[in-house]
């Protein structure tokens, strides 16, 4: 069995090392001439607990190897992004290049399938024109189907193997064959439907949360408001055994929840009255954010502003649509002076330091954007030490408050 997977990216490095685990022989194919040479030097450009393992153990054995051009193969998994265009509509011109790759490999009997997330109708209106030029006759000489990838970015493996997967063909051979194809190492159920419904179920997931976390959001806010803690009020309605409020923060990030919901808009713009407003509650939610510090600073002189976190979630190294990239932008604007920390971000980030306590040096306000453990632990009463005025922002409600007030810090939160 060779596969060709197009897109080394979150989704499709690990979703072909997985398959070479098990047994495929997988070329993949990356336009980005710099992450094909770092991949074949082993070297990651992207960070996943246990992938600079698998991919060293991979390319050692032989079953996997990386280009900037496809190979034939007997299946081709396209896994490349779906920006979103200025005017808030996907932008398909990644899988439609993609596809226009692979036309000249394709062979009679073959199978694409389309992993990335897109509007519902692109395997229809946009893949399917493109793989006719192949002459052959689709659904018949040649499979297509789109199965969504659903996995958490750092815990990806995990996930990979024990989420139920959604496979959608524009046939029922096109189905079955992705499902043998998955079966090798997906250890949940895999759901048969068509391409159409597919492509919406995946938006449906990610937009569920979107509209979740948005009343999240607006209770922190009411919460501040009526002055009760959110937290704990979030806590015990979810003790109801058909209630699951997630959690508020400050805003919503990632490639897939700040963006799925949109192409759910673009199609049916009129529909679509509750997702529209979920996204402006979320996408506001940062400057919110922004507003609190200033008002908690507000008797300080030229404050100085200690941010904690750039990812856009804990324990990741992403920074895609990071609310904390809006935060410190508005936050230089408004004219503070700022310090930034990350532990897993390695780009290159104005401001960025080592170390917490470099950060905190003559602070005003630490702010924590980002939920990643390692600032649970924090030695709290060093960080006071060299702080100017000890205060403590948490937007994510990630501090042990008792141990902070031990420390002598002054500890506020997000929706209290
Ligand atoms: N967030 C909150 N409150 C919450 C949960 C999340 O504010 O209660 C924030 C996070 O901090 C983050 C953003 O939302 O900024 C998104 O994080 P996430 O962990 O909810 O989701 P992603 O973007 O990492 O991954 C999602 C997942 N989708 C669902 O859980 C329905 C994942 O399974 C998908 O594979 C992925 O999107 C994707 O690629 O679409």
């Amino acid at each position: 069995m060779r596969l060709c997977v197009m897109g080394l990216g979150y989704i499709g490095l690990p979703t072909a090392v997985m398959f070479a685990k098990h047994g495929v022989q997988v070329h993949g194919v990356d336009v980005n001439e710099k992450v094909v040479n770092m991949l074949n030097n082993k070297e990651l450009h992207i960070e996943e607990p246990g992938l600079p393992e698998m991919l060293a153990e991979v390319i050692d054995a032989g079953q996997f190897t990386v280009s900037t051009k496809p190979e034939k193969a007997d299946a081709f998994i396209i896994a490349v992004p779906t920006p979103v265009n200025p005017d808030g509509s996907a932008n398909v011109d990644y899988v439609r290049s993609a596809t226009e790759m692979i036309l000249p490999y394709i062979e009679k009997g073959n199978l694409v399938i389309l992993e990335s997330t897109v509007p519902p109708k692109t395997v229809e209106n946009v893949m399917i024109p493109i793989l006719e030029k192949s002459g052959l006759v689709i659904g018949e000489e040649l499979y297509i189907s789109h199965s969504p990838e659903r996995v958490l970015p750092g815990k990806l493996f995990e996930e990979l193997v024990s989420n139920d997967r959604i496979v959608g063909g524009i046939n029922e051979k096109s189905s079955e064959l992705t499902v043998q194809l998955y079966k090798r190492f997906v250890k949940g159920t895999i759901h048969k439907t068509d391409a159409t419904t597919a492509e919406m179920v995946k938006l449906m997931e990610n937009t569920y949360r979107d509209i979740n976390i948005a009343f999240a959001n607006e209770l922190a806010r009411i919460a501040e408001k009526l002055n009760f803690d959110v937290w704990e009020a979030i806590e015990l309605a979810n003790y109801h055994p058909r209630v699951n409020i997630h959690k508020p923060g400050p805003g919503v990030g990632g490639h897939c929840i700040a963006v799925d919901p949109y192409f759910i808009i673009e199609k049916a713009p009129e529909q679509s009255k509750l997702i529209t407003l979920a996204r402006s509650i979320n996408s506001n939610t940062p400057k919110t954010v922004v507003k609190t510090i200033q008002n908690i600073v507000k008797e300080i002189e030229e404050p100085k502003i200690a941010v904690l976190g750039l990812a856009f979630k804990g324990n990741i190294d992403d920074m895609r649509e990071s609310p904390s990239l809006e935060i410190i932008e508005e936050l230089k604007k408004a004219g503070f002076k700022l310090s930034i920390h990350d532990p897993h971000v390695k780009a290159d980030v104005e401001g960025k330091v080592d170390t917490v306590e470099e950060a905190a040096k003559d602070a005003d306000l630490l702010v924590i954007l980002t939920d990643h453990s390692a600032y649970k632990d924090l030695d709290f009463a060093a960080i006071k030490k060299v702080m100017k005025s000890p205060i403590v922002y948490d937007t994510r409600n990630l501090l042990d408050q008792e141990k902070v007030e031990q420390a002598g810090l002054h500890y506020l939160k997000i929706g209290s």
